[in-house]
């Protein structure tokens, strides 16, 4: 079979900058791995940021889940994310209609705009979510990923819905810079594929999230993001934790592009 692109190569298909950079720093860094922070004290976020930071491509954050959020904390977030390189991407899940997204883009106790390089939506509304997020985000140099497929159990995002998301990214590249979903929704390159449920032992949780490890993530499904929370903030040793998820998941690619 003839060997796949490198993140690198696909890059140059991508249509957005911030994109282009993500493909980059994540062969420059080696790193395809994604902490998910969802932790809701800030100073214990920063923390675990700066201890794992060298090993993560992207920062997850849930900033509404945050007791003491402010501007403040935003700031040395940022200051993070250059100290250690990596992107920020706010899990906001936007599912409205686009004038509204706009508003809880932009405005609000939370101005996800001002700091978020990333955000992601679902595409239950159709593609005026992204019209309306675009809207403010393109001129910011901001980035936007389509909710394809869901880890947990009983999910409606599936087959004919699926599809019509990746439809939807398709028409809206220059915002769009790919999916969450467990598998790879579809075979266009320039497209990110990011899946969370990862741990190192499949599984699941009590309240239906379903895990995959690394491997069947990014060999067997062929996605190339992991998304890790729980196992990495909840370890011991989390810079130990995601080492290993950061191997796992950049040996895994290694071997899919060789
Ligand atoms: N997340 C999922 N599954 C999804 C989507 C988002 O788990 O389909 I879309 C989020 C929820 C949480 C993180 O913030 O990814 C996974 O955390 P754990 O690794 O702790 O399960």
């Amino acid at each position: 079979a003839k060997a796949e692109m490198t993140f690198k190569e696909r890059a140059e298909l991508c249509k957005n900058e911030l994109g282009r950079r993500l493909f980059g720093l994540m062969e420059d860094k080696q790193s395809n791995l994604i902490l998910s922070a969802d932790l809701t004290k800030s100073e214990d976020i920063l923390k675990l940021v700066d201890i794992v930071g060298s090993k993560v491509c992207i920062v997850k954050t849930h900033a509404d889940i945050i007791e003491d959020f402010t501007v403040d904390f935003v700031h040395k977030l940022q200051d993070l994310a250059k100290k250690h390189n990596f992107l920020i991407f706010e899990d906001r899940k936007f599912a409205d209609i686009g004038n509204t997204v706009k508003y809880q883009y932009n405005n609000g106790l939370h101005k996800i705009i001002e700091w978020a390089d990333i955000v992601n939506a679902h595409s239950v509304s159709g593609p005026g979510v992204i019209q309306g997020l675009q809207k403010v985000g393109l001129e910011k140099g901001r980035a936007c990923l389509l909710i394809a497929e869901m880890s947990s159990k009983g999910s409606l995002a599936k087959g004919e819905y699926t599809k019509a998301t990746v439809d939807m990214a398709k028409t809206y590249s220059e915002f769009v810079i790919g999916f969450i979903s467990q598998n790879r929704v579809c075979d266009d390159q320039q497209f990110l594929y990011m899946t969370p449920g990862v741990r190192l032992e499949e599984g699941k949780d009590s309240l239906g999230q379903q895990y995959v490890t690394p491997s069947v993530a990014i060999l067997q499904n062929k996605t190339d993001l992991i998304i890790v929370g729980r196992n990495i903030y909840n370890a011991e040793d989390p810079l130990n934790v995601a080492e290993e998820f950061r191997q796992a998941a950049y040996n895994a690619y290694l071997k899919r592009i060789s």
